[in-house]
């Protein structure tokens, strides 16, 4: 006995993730589908040792799924999403469309999984920003201790949060710097990529943030406490998979590092590697394929009254997206939705 499963967006770099997750988390699937644009019709992805069909998101009656992962862009998420939660099917949206809007949680299950309980407003529950889902997960615990007031976040993006294309802009124009005649134009990314670092992901907002940034700021206050400011800096660099960030904190009351590293290693979703010694530490290239969020670096801030340094790296097509979307699907199931 299990659920009803659509993957809209499975020819993606999340959707196929999501997939993936389903699988290996053997999530009660009795059926499964996975959706996309007409142009991906012909396809077929991976879900476990089977393959399946990509059929056309267009022409899908969603009456009698019980959940939708949803995977595309927030103007596809708008045409396809209300039509799909209409029909009682639950849409764990992965786009920033209803991250904001008060009717809609938007959950990270270690950080606030009581918050789904209002997901029946719209039939629809909220994905975070990668970015964002990796950094609550490891400031929770954290605030539960000491009470957060300020956080001061510089993050290094991998490639693959912008998508396909921007990967293989990144391996082609790499490759192409070395052959004479074969050099790429910047084209997905504003700059030249390879061997390069951008400090821009999305657009520019009138006081000079990113997008990205903003989200970083807003989400933290949804998902976490509207109280804690979020100051955040944004860059891209020439890494496939694996976003980390570099995260300064500053608290209510003071947190001794050692402390903080002990409640770090109890706490749900979190891997602490931190051996103060040369490679003692977790870089995004380790993270790739993981479900943990990892903490490394764990460190007093002592120009500050109650600071401490963290270093944090997740999978970001994982904890960042597909991971967490399926973490949501089984907290609903564990608390909400029958079996079918
Ligand atoms: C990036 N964080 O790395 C972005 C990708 O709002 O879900 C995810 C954008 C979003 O480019």
């Amino acid at each position: 006995m299990g659920y009803k499963v659509v993957v809209v967006g499975a020819t993606g770099n999340v959707g196929r993730e999501m997939l993936n997750i389903l699988a290996e988390r053997e999530f009660p699937v009795d059926e499964i589908v996975a959706l996309a644009s007409r142009r991906s019709l012909g396809t077929e992805v991976s879900f476990g040792e089977r393959d399946l069909k990509i059929q056309d998101i267009d022409s899908f009656d969603f009456s009698g799924w019980d959940i939708a992962l949803f995977a595309i862009g927030s103007d596809a998420t708008k045409k396809y999403a209300p039509a799909a939660a209409k029909a009682g099917c639950v849409v764990i949206d992965n786009s920033s469309l209803y991250r904001y809007d008060p009717d809609v949680p938007l959950i990270v299950p270690e950080v606030n999984p009581d918050a789904i309980a209002g997901y029946a407003k719209k039939n629809i529950i909220a994905n975070p920003n990668c970015s964002t889902a990796q950094m609550v997960v490891a400031l929770k615990p954290l605030h539960d201790r000491a009470r957060i007031k300020r956080v001061v976040v510089s993050t290094y993006q991998s490639v693959s949060g912008a998508g396909k294309d921007a990967m293989d802009e990144l391996w082609n124009q790499t490759k192409g710097m070395y052959v004479p005649g074969q050099e790429v134009a910047p084209n997905v990314f504003p700059k030249q990529m390879a061997f390069n670092v951008i400090p821009q992901i999305d657009s520019f907002m009138e006081d000079g943030t990113t997008r990205e940034e903003w989200k970083m700021v807003a989400e933290t206050k949804k998902i976490m406490d509207a109280k804690i400011k979020v100051t955040a800096t944004c860059v891209r660099v020439p890494v496939f998979v694996g976003h980390s960030e570099a995260i300064n904190v500053e608290f209510e009351d003071f947190l001794d590092e050692d402390e903080a590293r002990d409640i770090l290693r109890e706490a749900p979703g979190i891997l602490v590697v931190d051996k103060r010694e040369t490679g003692g530490y977790i870089t995004p290239v380790d993270s790739v394929g993981e479900f943990a969020t990892y903490v490394s670096r764990i460190r007093q801030d002592s120009t500050i009254e109650n600071g401490l340094n963290i270093w944090v790296v997740a999978d970001n097509l994982r904890k960042g997206a597909a991971l967490n979307a399926v973490q949501i699907a089984e907290l609903l199931g564990s608390r909400f939705l029958k079996k079918g």
